[in-house]
């Protein structure tokens, strides 16, 4: 059968899977790409968007594909966009028919099922799911009956239950990356997206992995991890299939879960593939040996999460149970080694404000990271925090529709001076002081930072235009090595620019 799966200009791992086990059964299996130019929050632009907007020449890419089903892969922050574009398509035939998969139809199958213009939901992992539901398609018979589908049939809705998760990841097949890079060579830019793990030990109240593993309750073994020949053998396979290949992202929650795997995944990393690459981990996942592991792997940048730096809040309102003593730990394992690393700090977490901004402000002072990466609290569907949320006031009934819908604005990054009505981002002024001072300060040494502390300048800094915010994180950047990601942006937009303006001016000429 054939299948067209639409994305935006964001490489997906999900689709890269399900191709290559549908493509490994014979099915055809295409690529449409809405570039979505200037569309995305931190990077809008209204005039722009008008001018470069490739939704026609999408909507007939699908049509000339002649796909017998259409399948989207959507994250919350997607939805509004997916919906529309399924619109779109069914517009040309509404015969077409239209699956949603993904952590948002995942995470409210219900929401998304009652839209008019998709047919079948996929509710958590997709693989099984979508070969059999190929197969009944081959078989020209429908199947309304396979587990983690929900379908739509006669104004019913036929809900099934959803099957056991993956016991063994490494019996998937190698991730189809072709499909992507045959739409542009942005999508391999410098480095090779891969995960060794699915799930997560922890159930942060924001994050969607206490969403997910709500659902697989009873279902096996949530955490699991590919053995280190099998992730090897997709790095080797990597690097001699795409030789520009420079570095490696590996975006895990925790990568360094198990140091026996560790261990061994770093001397065959260092010896078979040997490129720098760039991963995650938590603070309890972090000491002496791991860090050492991690450098002389050639990691060249870990992330953590800290969110806050107040211990009560972390445990009380994030359900995340690691101690300011064990981050201090952490992060001096990383300091010994050289370890470069970032911390992830998120404003608007319900109840807290100045008071634990500045408990932030003087924390990070003293753990100095290379990069504090600034997040608004985004609310996504089902996560726990939208209760505190209620308690704080932020969301009533309606408001909580709107998550569930994605109508709230969902991009987590922080960009000052936005206009766009967000619900943490009603406390804006707040917290603004804050976002430049944890941006500058891996720029500022400690002791002027202590002192801006101690007379409390904090208060005093004026309200900073969204350029000088942008410029000073564009310093920091600078500062750590990490241009590429301006430069890898830019030459991305340019190329979907280019294609757009060319094609726009074909269907003109013609
Ligand atoms: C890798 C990753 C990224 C990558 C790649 C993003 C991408 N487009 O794929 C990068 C770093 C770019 C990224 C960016 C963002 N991310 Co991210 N990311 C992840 C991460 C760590 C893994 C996702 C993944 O690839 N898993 C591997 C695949 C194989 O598994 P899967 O996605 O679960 O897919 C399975 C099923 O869902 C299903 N399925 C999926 N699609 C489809 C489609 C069909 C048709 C079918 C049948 C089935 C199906 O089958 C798949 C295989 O079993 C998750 C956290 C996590 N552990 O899941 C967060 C996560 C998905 N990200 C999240 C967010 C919020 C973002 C950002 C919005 C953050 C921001 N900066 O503002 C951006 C959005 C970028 C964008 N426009 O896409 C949230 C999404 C929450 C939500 N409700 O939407 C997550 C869940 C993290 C969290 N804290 O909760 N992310």
């Amino acid at each position: 059968m054939r299948i067209t799966f639409v994305q935006d200009s964001c490489e997906n791992l999900a689709i890269q899977y399900l191709s290559s086990l549908l493509r490994k059964e014979g099915h055809q299996v295409f690529l449409v790409i809405d570039p979505q130019l200037f569309n995305l929050a931190h990077l809008k632009n209204n005039f722009l968007e008008k001018i470069f907007d490739a939704r026609d020449m999408v909507v007939q890419e699908v049509k000339n594909t002649k796909p017998n089903l259409v399948a989207f892969s959507v994250f919350t922050s997607d939805y509004q966009w997916a919906l529309e574009t399924a619109g779109r398509i069914k517009k040309l035939d509404r015969n077409i028919p239209i699956i949603f998969g993904g952590i948002h139809p995942t995470s409210v199958p219900e929401v998304v099922i009652r839209e008019k213009d998709v047919d079948i939901v996929c509710v958590g992992e997709g693989e099984q799911a979508l070969l059999e539901l190929a197969r009944s398609f081959d078989k020209k018979r429908k199947n309304y009956k396979i587990k983690n589908l929900w379908f739509k049939n006669k104004g019913k809705i036929i809900k099934n239950e959803i099957r056991p998760l993956l016991r063994n990841l490494d019996k998937l097949p190698l991730p189809d990356k072709d499909i992507f890079l045959s739409k542009s060579p942005s999508f391999l830019k410098q480095y090779y997206l891969i995960m060794a793990t699915r799930g997560c030990p922890y159930r942060c109240t924001f994050c969607a992995n206490h969403v997910k593993a709500k659902i697989y309750r009873g279902k096996g073994k949530y955490l699991r991890i590919r053995s280190v020949e099998n992730v090897i053998k997709e790095l080797v396979w990597a690097k001699k299939k795409y030789p520009m290949l420079k570095m490696v992202g590996i975006p895990d929650d925790i990568l360094p879960l198990n140091k026996a795997w560790l261990r061994k995944f770093i001397i065959r990393y260092k010896r078979e593939v040997n490129l720098p690459f760039l991963c995650y981990t938590h603070p309890r996942y972090i000491d002496k040996e791991i860090a050492h592991l991690l450098k002389e792997g050639g990691c060249f940048w870990l992330n953590m999460g800290l969110q806050t730096a107040s211990e009560t809040n972390r445990i009380k309102l994030l359900k995340r149970v690691e101690s300011n003593e064990e981050i201090r730990r952490a992060v001096n394992c990383c300091h010994k080694v050289k370890l470069r690393f970032s911390l992830d700090h998120i404003f608007g977490i319900p109840f807290e404000g100045e008071e634990e901004y500045v408990e932030a402000l003087k924390f990070y002072n003293e753990l100095r990271p290379d990069l504090i990466n600034e997040f608004w609290l985004v609310y996504f569907p089902k996560t726990e925090i939208i209760n505190l949320g209620k308690r704080a006031g932020y969301i009533d009934k309606k408001t909580e529709r709107e998550i569930n819908e994605g109508k709230v604005s969902t991009c987590c990054t922080l960009k000052i001076g936005e206009s766009s009505k967000d619900i943490s981002r009603s406390k804006e002024g707040e917290f603004k002081n804050f976002a430049l001072l944890y941006t500058l300060l891996p720029l500022i040494p400690k002791r002027i930072m202590d002192k801006i502390i101690d007379k409390k300048w904090y208060k005093k800094v004026p309200e900073v235009p969204g350029l000088i915010f942008f410029l000073a994180k564009f310093i920091g950047r600078i500062q750590i090595g990490q241009i590429y990601l301006y430069t890898s942006e830019i030459k991305k937009t340019s190329w979907w620019a280019l294609k757009i303006l060319k094609s726009k001016w074909l269907v003109r000429k013609n």
